[in-house]
């Protein structure tokens, strides 16, 4: 990642948008494919889900009644808006994963009213989210500069303009728990690059609890996430000129104790071979055959503060919900000890 450059002067015009996407895109399908479907155990990553169907499906689990996580952490946001804004004085605000900006408004308000509001920088790979939502909020919110990011967080950082103001940079929805433990650390220390001293990362993160009540938040009733589910063999059929048939898979989600996370998978109902003929490369699966495609780790306070100590940041509140299901984190780069005179 190239070195942020020194602070400039925001942009005249309420809107800036830059696109860093395309063809990159595509490949990152391609290789993880082609990676992760040749392995002893199939795996591909979660990211693929979010095509405009999977992106649908994914807002209908947040409406599910035994998915908690979506209205747990909007809770805990209503209920802290105010605070955080006080606490923070933030002039701008980093979304990390935008999508269509639902909690984030919560968090405008609070600084709107506070009067410290400057600047919005949404980060997605959905186009048209990030331009459909800087439209509302310039409208809603006169003043208000949007400079919206379309790119990848796992690579895309790098685009994130450098800060004006003192900033929140916010990674809501338990995204993180997408990571396993090394790529989680990874992620952090990128994000932490986007803080300066007077700036705070805003997390969610889902919280360990009764697996009966994990597993139906994953395997709902409706089989809304089972579709979810399936929906990424969708992806690859029309990305990758693959012939995968949904129903030649069953969903699969369970809590694995040791790791503390949700593992979704799709388990194969009979032994069949499919043709990807983008990579030209056949995939075999026996019957029963399962493949990772998600996990979702759930945390404790300690392991997070972990997290957070070991990518540089430090804890500075934690809030969460009556029920205890999620947290909201803040936290900042942690001092360093060699800028230390002692
Ligand atoms: C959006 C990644 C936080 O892990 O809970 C929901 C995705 N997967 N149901 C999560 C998801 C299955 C969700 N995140």
């Amino acid at each position: 990642m190239k070195p942020l450059t020194p602070a400039e002067p925001v942009a005249q015009t309420a809107i800036r948008i830059e696109s860093h996407l395309r063809e990159p895109e595509e490949r990152s399908l391609a290789d993880d494919v082609l990676d992760g479907l040749t392995r002893p155990f199939k795996e591909l990553p979660p990211k693929h889900f979010y095509d405009a169907r999977g992106a649908e499906l994914f807002d209908r689990i947040c409406e599910l009644p035994e998915y908690y996580p979506t209205r747990a952490e909007r809770a805990i946001l209503d209920a802290r808006a105010g605070e955080l804004a006080r606490l923070t004085a933030a002039g701008e605000l980093v979304e990390l994963g935008s999508g269509t900006a639902a909690k984030t408004r919560v968090l405008l308000d609070a600084l709107h009213e506070a009067g410290t509001l400057v600047r919005y920088i949404p980060v997605d790979v959905t186009e048209s989210m990030v331009r459909d939502c800087a439209e509302e909020l310039t409208d809603e919110y006169p003043g208000l500069h949007v400079h919206g990011v379309i790119g990848d967080f796992e690579r895309h950082l790098d685009r994130v303009p450098p800060a004006v103001e003192p900033r929140i940079v916010a990674f809501l929805g338990g995204t993180i728990g997408n990571f396993p433990p090394g790529s989680r650390r990874r992620v952090l220390r990128e994000i932490a690059r986007l803080l300066g001293p007077r700036d705070y990362l805003l997390m969610g993160t889902d919280l360990v609890k009764d697996p009966e009540v994990l597993e139906a938040a994953y395997d709902d009733a409706q089989g809304v996430t089972a579709e979810f589910n399936r929906n990424v063999l969708r992806v690859v059929n029309r990305e990758l000129e693959a012939g995968f048939d949904p129903d030649d898979f069953d969903h699969v989600a369970r809590f694995d104790r040791e790791h503390e996370w949700i593992e979704m998978r799709l388990r194969a109902r009979r032994e069949h071979t499919t043709l990807v003929r983008a990579l030209d490369l056949p995939v075999h699966f026996h019957a029963g055959e399962e493949m990772r495609t998600e996990i979702s780790a759930k945390f404790t306070p300690e392991r997070l503060e972990r997290d957070l100590s070991a990518s540089g940041l430090e804890l500075v509140r934690w809030f969460t919900d009556p029920d205890k299901l999620f947290a909201l984190t803040l936290s900042r780069l942690a001092p360093n000890p060699a800028d230390d005179p002692r």
